[in-house]
């Protein structure tokens, strides 16, 4: 099971802090800044002999990353704003993972889900909670093939209980306001559970915490969905006290997380509504086919033994021993990293993969965005004409990455931290046959494999020759 150490690291996090002293009107104790850090950002435990430095510290780093996160203005300084928003009730899940490996996030491997009730705040009556409940989860089976069915005793895979303190888990509640609730991931016993702070005043309408939005954002975690940076998501961290609970609750960031997991509602079949002939087709936008005979890539870079192929907001994920690629939202992922990278490398003497898009590049490991990124391409030894790269790999047995632009390459030494001399040199020159522009390019047993639109070269770097051509959704196993 590969979701409960993903939880355990977070779980040592937190119960390595205790309670943290009451918040002081106005401002925040620097504990609390810390501890809100350290539970949500992934803040290191050591970083706190930093605190008070006014350098570009871990936390001031951290700071800037939560600003991004929940769409603030990012100044490294805590200001009012800042303070407010720390104040605010939330979810009690991460917004950045501690994951330390790539978060392979689960989800349930069935459509027919179940949940149990386990027991009931008394802030509001029993029957109220269960149609708070079923309503939130009509919220997601209603843009998935998903199915609850509830159980009224016994194991279920969704368990939702109230609680106060200390319930179990390692993962305290704080009373009143600050956490509302936590969910854990798809998986067995307690994955999947919901767990509601029973010392909020829980509602069916605004005068407290609305039961039903808060359970709908936990429902989204035991499906197996991260938080969202868009502010507008149901999945966004913060409870919205002004949310409309006469619309929906889901915004097209939230469909798109869930349906890439899951897939749309299949389409029903006592459906009243005759399919509409417009003469103006709707063109919602659809997740990419990975078999389409014309499939192209943005950027193709390994991970920890997989294969990750970037298209626009997406990229698919193939082990080499897994028959079908599985097709994942980089918002999920990487929330803070925009769409449509133009190249990809992964340095694996370093267990970093580089991103690049435009002038600018980023570097993760695993979901966490290194401190001090983005950085300028130029930083890398480029000239100002380099506007973007195209295409970019590591080459292990050389310890030497090269960027493609163009008709040209660059050859960077990953020892040295510069650019070769010499360079840059004709791509034909030294790649005899690659001469198309280069989408993308990774290397694979000893093998270099240059993508151009649909189709893929691979190049052996040996005898200095093409050795195939193929579609460039050859991995894909169509
Ligand atoms: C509800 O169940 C949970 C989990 O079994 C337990 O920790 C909690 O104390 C219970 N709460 C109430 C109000 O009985
Ligand atoms: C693939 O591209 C060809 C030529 O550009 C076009 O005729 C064809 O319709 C495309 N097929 C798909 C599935 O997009
Ligand atoms: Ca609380
Ligand atoms: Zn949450
Ligand atoms: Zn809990």
């Amino acid at each position: 099971m590969k979701s409960l150490p993903v939880l355990l690291l977070y779980l040592a996090f937190s119960a390595a802090y205790p309670l943290a002293p009451a918040a002081t009107a106005g401002k925040l104790s620097m504990d609390r800044v810390q501890k809100y850090l350290e539970d949500f950002y992934n803040l290191e435990k050591n970083a706190k002999k930093f605190v008070r430095r006014k350098d570009s510290s871990p936390v001031v780093a951290k700071i800037q990353e939560m600003q991004r996160f929940l769409g603030l203005q990012v100044t490294g300084n805590l200001d009012d704003d800042t303070m407010e928003m720390m104040k605010k009730p939330r979810c009690g899940f991460p917004d950045v993972s501690s994951f330390g490996f790539f978060p392979y996030m689960p989800k349930w491997r069935k459509n027919e889900v179940t949940y149990r009730i386990v027991n009931y705040t008394t802030d509001m009556k029993q029957s109220d909670i269960d149609t708070a409940v079923e309503r939130a989860l009509k919220v997601w089976s209603d843009v998935t093939p998903l199915t609850f069915t509830r159980l009224l005793e016994g194991e279920a895979d969704i368990m939702i209980s109230f609680a106060v303190k200390d319930h179990g888990d390692f993962l305290p509640f704080d009373g009143p306001g600050g956490v509302l609730g936590h969910a854990y991931p798809p998986g067995p016993n307690i994955n999947g559970d919901v767990h509601l702070d029973d010392d909020e005043k829980w509602t069916e309408n605004k005068n407290g915490v609305n039961l039903f939005l808060a359970v709908a954002h936990e429902f989204g975690h035991s499906l197996g969905l991260l938080h969202s940076s868009d502010t507008r998501a149901l999945m966004y961290p913060l409870y919205n006290t002004n949310t409309d609970l006469s619309k929906s609750l889901l915004s097209q960031d939230d469909i798109d997380g869930i349906q890439s997991l899951y897939g749309s509602p299949p389409d029903s079949p006592d459906d009243p509504v005759p399919p509409t002939k417009s003469t103006e087709p709707e063109k919602p936008e659809e997740n990419p086919v990975p078999c389409d005979p014309n499939m192209s890539f943005d950027a193709v870079s390994t991970l920890r033994g997989e294969m990750l192929f970037f298209k626009g907001r997406y990229f698919w994920r193939k082990s080499i021993n897994s028959v079908e690629p599985t097709l994942h939202l980089l918002s999920v992922f990487w929330p803070s990293l925009p769409s449509g990278f133009d190249a990809a490398y992964e340095l694996t003497t370093k267990d970093m993969v580089f991103v690049f898009k435009d002038s600018k590049f980023w570097s993760v490991r695993g979901s966490d965005i290194q401190l001090g990124y983005p950085r300028d391409i130029y930083t890398l030894g480029f000239p100002r004409t380099v506007k973007k790269i195209d295409a970019a790999f590591f080459h292990k047995e050389k310890q030497k990455t090269y960027f493609f632009v163009n008709d040209i390459y660059w050859r960077y030494d990953e020892k040295r931290q510069s650019m070769d001399h010499g360079y840059p040199r004709q791509i034909a020159t030294d790649f005899p046959g690659v001469d198309q522009r280069i989408d993308a390019v990774f290397e694979s047993f000893g093998f270099f494999y240059f993508f151009s639109g649909s189709s893929q070269i691979e190049f052996d770097p040996n005898a200095n020759v093409v050795t195939r051509t193929l579609k460039s959704n050859s991995w894909f196993n169509c």
